[in-house]
């Protein structure tokens, strides 16, 4: 094999339809489909290449073992699935475009962006679908951030873009302040399948609004499409929070965001929310709207906005080998 160095982007995508469950830990395998958008500019940039030993700099510094341990191993996973015996050392430089600390979802693009990038340092050719289940591996949500637009995960672990769909959505992020550590979605999510009696329900809900999401983006539909991101979100937070003990991802200004954000969709702003497994907010909204909501949202305490529009797919940023 020769020296090979690849870099590649991924951008973070926020889910209308969440996933919060796994049937298979060991493959990573969710126990339902899940649809997201992927948002620029919320964007990881990547360079893979090998080097004399393994070695992963995140952000401008060595990363911890744990982040590097899961990086590296996920390179092994990479090499495997090509049918390579082994691999050669590796180094990885990650850079997350976005504010760090923010406490936004970086696996999804983080994984996206480590996989296109080390397939192709290593050498492997491959379809967008089969990136896609190998990104999972990395992280469940990774595998949609390899397509751009909306995007729908099957159950099966792989992901696809959403055609014929006529509505164009941006969203403004309202970055809550925290300064709590938040239980990390692999751990949060297995502990709501172990201890919450809503979990099924939940599962059961999910294959619902996946089928009435996807028909509502066809018939471009944005109030059937807002009603059931918000309720899905909710549905999430109610699993998790009926855990034992319950897991609240909320702050109070999560709930201040919210307000504003029913209180601008009741007045007649066609937007609506989410909100991940952490405090902040999503507001989504056709892109003619955003500024809109955006200056509904400016002045809420201890936060802060970005803007965002829908993002590409996953891609490599050079072809040097
Ligand atoms: C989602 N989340 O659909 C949901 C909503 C968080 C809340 O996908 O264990 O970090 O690495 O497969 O991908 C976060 O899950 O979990 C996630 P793993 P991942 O966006």
């Amino acid at each position: 094999m020769g020296r090979s160095v690849a870099t590649a982007r991924a951008h973070a995508n926020i889910a209308l339809v969440k996933y919060w469950g796994k049937r298979d830990s060991a493959n990573n395998l969710p126990a339902a489909g899940s649809l997201s958008l992927t948002l620029e500019p919320l964007t990881t940039q990547t360079r893979v290449e090998v080097a004399e030993r393994d070695q992963v700099v995140l952000n401008g510094a060595v990363a911890d073992a744990g982040p590097a341990a899961r990086a590296l191993r996920f390179l092994d996973l990479l090499a495997q699935k090509a049918g390579r015996e082994e691999r050669p050392p590796l180094r990885v430089v990650s850079h997350n475009l976005f504010p760090t600390g923010a406490g936004l979802a970086s696996s999804a693009s983080g994984f996206a962006a480590l996989t296109v990038a080390g397939a192709a340092a290593l050498e492997i050719e491959a379809d967008p679908k089969t990136l896609s289940e190998w990104a999972r591996h990395g992280s469940g949500s990774a595998a949609r951030s390899i397509f751009g637009g909306f995007v729908r995960m099957h159950r099966e672990g792989w992901a696809e873009p959403l055609e014929d769909v006529g509505l164009e959505l941006g969203a403004v992020v309202v970055v809550v302040d925290d300064h709590q550590k938040d239980v990390g979605s692999t751990d949060g999510m297995e502990h709501t399948r172990r201890t919450s009696p809503y979990h099924d329900a939940w599962i059961r809900q999910v294959d619902a609004d996946l089928a009435a999401a996807e028909q509502a983006l066809r018939d471009r539909d944005l109030q059937r499409l807002a009603d059931i991101t918000e309720g899905n979100t909710l549905a999430m937070h109610a699993n998790a929070m009926a855990a034992r003990p319950g897991l609240l991802y909320w702050r109070p200004d999560t709930l201040a965001a919210v307000d504003r954000v029913r209180g601008l969709r009741s007045s007649g702003v066609p937007t609506f929310f989410t909100i991940d497994a952490g405090p902040h907010v999503v507001a989504f909204a056709p892109s003619e709207h955003l500024d809109r909501v955006e200056r509904e949202l400016r002045d809420l305490p201890g936060t802060r906005l970005i803007r965002a529009r829908a993002g590409g797919p996953a891609e490599r940023l050079d072809r040097t080998s």
